[in-house]
């Protein structure tokens, strides 16, 4: 981590500021000590900077966050994920500052939290007919005494709630220490959350996108406290850009969602595919998804900040063995009920069973399995046009891949054209 000083870049908006102290690299300090206590690995504070056209002179840290995430809308890099697109009454998008929504802001804090369980990486070899969930979606919890649980097995949890329950003890040892306006978000709140932990110092933002801390990794979740403590001119400690030539994330990107360094297009990255995407995939895309059944952890598995990332150890976030290199056969026979028992709570939950069973049809058509041929053709019988059509097509890939070694065989030159073209 380099130390520089941050822009504090105010604009009051026509409304009282109701704390009365200011954030200090010493009051930073203590921040993050009741953060580790609430069970984060780190934090940090930075200052809400303000995009006000009458006030900003065009190249903060806050308007280049702006139009970056402006461009990035109106390229169409958000796909259908809507909620990225609202706009305040004067048209302006609520993601481009956090004093567009919340005029009252001066600063954020932001905590994060280590998911790194123990457990292989969606890259290395795995068991022929299985999928991957993302390593954040591993979560569970051992069930609460009396609870109609059927099974031993953990529960499934959200890493929303998990974060959300710390994050408010953060903000009411902020709130007891200064009088002021807070909000806590994980995830749903109007913020670019990484370009937040950037300036908070938590860690740089690596060419796959993701906020990277050079102690930690990059398998961090990031909760935000909205706040209207303004922070004092000061040192701050902000990480590092520390990615220098690596290229390997942009490299193993199966779908090319990594467009450029630092820049992702959502719409073809294969978490926004299996998780946020409704209705058909395009077919271009549905080879290189390959196993991945819910989110994608590809360009963080190579990442080579995450090769000695500890693991983490977190109530409530423990890993369910089930959801590491799950069978798609499993997957597919899951009636609602068991869907349920097995990721009510869990954010596989937010993806429904209907979208689940799309991408499991899709992993299955990868792994070129003929086993899995009735359990296709059973669904491209189904009501459901995008179950069907997704059935259909893995049927397809099954029986090319089949011919693949037929048709390599075929192709492949005898020993004399060999010996021939070798010039023997
Ligand atoms: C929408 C969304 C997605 C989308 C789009 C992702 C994306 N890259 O934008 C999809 C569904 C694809 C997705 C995937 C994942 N997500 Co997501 N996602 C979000 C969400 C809700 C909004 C992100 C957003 O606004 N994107 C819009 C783009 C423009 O923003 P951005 O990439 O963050 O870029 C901003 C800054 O990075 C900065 N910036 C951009 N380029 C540069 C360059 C430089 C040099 C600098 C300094 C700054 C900078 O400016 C941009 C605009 O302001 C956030 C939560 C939140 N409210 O912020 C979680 C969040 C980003 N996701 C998270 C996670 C964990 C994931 C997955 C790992 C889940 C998985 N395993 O499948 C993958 C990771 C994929 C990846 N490589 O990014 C974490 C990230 C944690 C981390 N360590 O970075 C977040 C913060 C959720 C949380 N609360 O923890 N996600
Ligand atoms: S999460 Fe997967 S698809 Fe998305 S950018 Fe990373 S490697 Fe590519
Ligand atoms: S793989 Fe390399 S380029 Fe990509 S985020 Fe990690 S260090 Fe940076």
């Amino acid at each position: 981590m380099t130390a520089r000083t941050v822009s504090t870049g105010l604009a009051p908006r026509g409304e009282e500021i109701s704390a009365t102290g200011e954030w200090t690299p010493e009051l930073e300090q203590w921040l993050r000590e009741r953060a580790i206590e609430a069970g984060f690995d780190t934090a940090g504070v930075a200052p809400v900077d303000a995009i006000d056209s009458a006030t900003d002179s065009g190249n903060s840290p806050g308007r280049l966050d702006a139009e970056r995430f402006a461009a990035w809308v109106a390229a169409g890099r958000a796909g259908e994920m809507e909620y990225l697109k609202r706009r305040d009454e004067q048209g302006v998008l609520l993601r481009t500052g956090v004093q567009v929504p919340m005029p009252w802001a001066r600063s954020v804090i932001v905590c994060a939290l280590n998911y790194n369980a123990a457990g292989p990486l969606s890259i290395d070899s795995a068991p022929s007919g299985t999928g991957w969930i993302a390593r954040y979606a591993w979560s569970g919890q051992v069930a609460a005494a009396g609870t109609n649980s059927t099974t031993d097995e953990l529960v499934p949890t959200d890493y929303h709630d998990q974060l959300l329950g710390r994050l408010r003890q953060v903000e009411a040892a902020v709130r007891e220490r200064f009088p002021c306006e807070t909000r806590c978000y994980v995830d749903t709140g109007p913020l670019v959350e990484r370009a937040m932990a950037a300036k908070a110092g938590v860690g740089w933002i690596g060419k796959n996108t993701c906020v990277i801390n050079q102690k930690l990794g990059s398998w961090l979740l990031l909760g935000v406290v909205v706040t209207s403590i303004p922070v004092a001119a000061g040192e701050f400690q902000i990480a590092a850009d520390r990615c220098g030539s690596c290229t390997r994330c942009i490299d193993a990107c199966p779908t090319d969602a990594l467009v450029a360094p630092y820049q992702m297009d959502a719409s073809r990255c294969i978490a926004y595919l299996t998780i946020e995407k409704k209705g058909m995939i395009a077919e271009e895309l549905r080879e290189p998804i390959g196993r991945q059944v819910f989110g994608c952890d590809i360009c963080q598995d190579v990442c080579p900040w995450n090769r000695r990332a500890p693991i983490a150890v977190k109530e409530g976030m423990l890993a369910r063995s089930q959801m590491v290199n799950p069978a798609l056969e499993w997957l597919a026979g899951m009636d609602a009920a068991e869907f349920k028992q097995w990721f009510k709570g869990s954010p596989v939950e937010r993806t429904r069973r209907k979208r689940l069973l799309r991408n499991v049809a899709i992993a299955m058509g990868n792994s070129g399995e003929p086993r899995f041929g009735a359990q296709l053709n059973a669904w491209a019988a189904a009501d459901d046009p995008v179950l069907a059509d997704a059935a259909k097509w893995a049927t397809n890939r099954i029986r090319r891949l089949q011919a693949e070694p037929l048709q390599a065989a075929h192709n492949e030159p005898s020993i004399a054209e060999g010996e021939e073209r070798a010039g023997r």
